[in-house]
């Protein structure tokens, strides 16, 4: 299978790592939703990132959906816990984290994409406020330690979810999130990106390439 989109989207890179943690093996194409709409378009003609061509020809998009059909290939090897509570809490924080993401990304694109005399301060004071919220959630949680410690082999969608979400922010937004207030966040960024399905898909414009 095929993953189409960049590594500098939380999205993609949400499901790259998701993908090498159950042990999927996938080609990455690194293509850009602005630079290279056309040839986007060409395998989506929605032009939505991630986009995952099955091995039969399938075209999917949205993580989570990406994510569900993964999860269905890789099984038994799943990435959420089987009981709740803690699947019920695995859900919440990933949604946080994917809230953390979309408002990260509006932020970014009412910066990036709108003319400086068309941009609405009193949305983007309305976004900077959720997104805000999203991490005053998360850090409450991990600082209460409600996530198992970040391993390769423990390590839950929401611990994915959560250390993409931060570090995307921290490398778009970085004022807007200040890292200081946040610590546990920091911590659990940290031991994440060392890991090595971290380390073979780094935010930014490189292709993942399968090791091993
Ligand atoms: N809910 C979607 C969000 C995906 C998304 O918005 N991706 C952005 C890139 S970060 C994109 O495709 N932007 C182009 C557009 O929406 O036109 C998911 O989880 O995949």
């Amino acid at each position: 299978m095929q993953l189409v989109g960049m590594l500098d989207s939380p999205y993609v890179r949400r499901v790259a790592i998701s993908l090498q943690l159950l042990g999927l093996r996938f080609e990455h194409r690194s293509l850009s939703v602005f630079s290279t709409f056309d040839q986007f378009q060409k395998i989506n003609p929605v032009v939505k990132a991630p986009t995952l061509v099955c091995d039969d020809g399938t075209v999917l998009m949205d993580s989570n959906l990406i994510l569900d059909y993964a999860q269905a290939r890789a099984r038994p090897r799943s990435l959420l816990p089987a009981e709740l509570p803690a699947l019920a809490l695995d859900l919440r924080l990933t949604g946080l984290a994917l809230a953390a993401c979309e408002k990260s990304v509006q932020i970014v694109y009412e910066r990036g994409l709108r003319p400086p005399e068309k941009l609405h301060q009193p949305w983007v004071e309305r976004v900077s406020g959720q997104l805000l919220a999203a991490y005053a959630e998360l850090e409450h949680s991990l600082a209460a330690r409600t996530l198992p410690a970040v391993t390769g082999a423990r390590l839950t969608q929401a611990g994915v979810t959560v250390a993409v979400a931060w570090h995307f922010t921290q490398q778009m937004l970085p004022e807007v999130v200040p890292a200081a207030d946040h610590p546990a966040l920091v911590a659990w960024s940290a031991q994440a990106e060392a890991l090595p399905a971290f380390r073979a898909a780094p935010h930014g414009d490189s292709t993942y390439q399968h090791v091993g």
